[in-house]
């Protein structure tokens, strides 16, 4: 059966090339795009969007009965950086959207619910190298603390109603189309935009600060993946480590120079560090190959020289256009 899918949160970083992916694979009447604001022209044109507050419980469900929804992805939180600036907020907004389709899930009216957790979930006293599926998890971040949280609520919500949850900690996601926003590993993206740009770039971050990242579209793969596998694979009903690249800002400095020769950086730590200082450096996503077949494909150079090439192209087109 082809599911009828909402995705809440859609014009963000992940939402916007998730919804073009699943609206390539079902058809552009069978996702509903969903945010609090407008996304850029082609999520907006290519299938249909609906203004939504997720924190609004009566008209998320409104929402999921007039499309007749099957699947909902929950994409809208507040991220890291900006969390720590609006911590309450950040509470509000990261678990009351949860709280919403859990319970609309419980209720039936959801078949299936994706909802990503992070790399966040782990702190300071985590091990940071390949750090193992289960371990010790005591985030020292607001985000970080929804995250874990969030992650007891939707194992809590399997075990006891029976509810289809699926969920992945994502490390640092780099793409092209879409900026992230508020998060730590958000300078693994900026980074790209100011070498095509000005050919230089400030770091928050020191030069030997390395962490979690992955390419977008191993992110999106990921997640269609973790989504689309029998029912009966999915044994971690909290949230699934996810591996992919670990690198350090000099070390994708370098990386960029090898195309720009003439690219600098510099490196200005400010709050962030911390931040960074306290999540692990590199992941052991063993439980994701085993019971889903996850395996990344982008490594450092090839992310890089797709980053560039779009990015260029991108520039080309708008300088053309203006
Ligand atoms: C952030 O930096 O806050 C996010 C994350 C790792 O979840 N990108």
């Amino acid at each position: 059966m082809t599911p009828k899918i909402l995705i809440i949160g859609a014009s963000g970083q992940i939402g916007t090339e998730l919804t073009y992916e699943l609206r390539l694979k079902y058809g552009r009447n069978a996702v509903i795009a969903a945010d609090i604001k407008e996304g850029k022209y082609h999520l907006m044109e290519s299938g249909p969007f609906e203004l939504l507050d997720a924190m609004n419980y009566d008209d998320v469900k409104a929402c999921v009965e007039k499309h007749e929804i099957t699947d909902v992805y929950l994409l809208a939180a507040m991220l890291s950086a900006t969390g720590e600036r609006f911590t309450m907020k950040a509470w509000d907004l990261n678990m009351n959207s949860l709280f919403h389709v859990l319970n609309l899930a419980k209720e039936g009216l959801i078949k299936k619910l994706f909802w990503p957790s992070s790399i966040a979930v782990f702190g300071p006293t985590t091990p940071r190298e390949n750090t193992p599926q289960y371990t010790i998890m005591e985030p020292s971040t607001v985000y970080g603390i929804t995250k874990q949280t969030g992650e007891r609520w939707c194992e809590y919500y399997h075990e006891k109603y029976g509810v289809d949850v699926r969920s992945i900690r994502y490390p640092g996601l780099i793409s092209w189309k879409t900026l992230p926003g508020g998060g730590t590993t958000d300078y693994a993206v900026a980074i790209f935009h100011e070498a095509i740009r000005v050919q230089k770039y400030r770091c928050f971050l020191s030069e030997e600060t390395a962490l979690p990242m992955m390419y977008m579209k191993d992110a999106v793969r990921a997640t269609m993946d973790i989504m689309e596998a029998p029912q009966e694979n999915i044994k971690i009903r909290s949230s699934y480590n996810l591996g992919g690249i670990s690198f350090t800002p000099k070390m994708i400095a370098a990386e960029i120079k090898k195309h720009i020769p003439e690219f600098t950086i510099k490196y200005v730590p400010d709050y962030r560090q911390e931040i960074a200082d306290s999540w692990p450096k590199s992941i052991d996503d063993t439980r994701a190959q085993q019971d889903w077949n996850w395996k990344h494909e982008y490594d450092l150079p090839e992310m890089t020289k797709t980053m560039l090439s779009h990015l260029e192209k991108s520039t080309a087109f708008s300088l053309e256009k203006s």
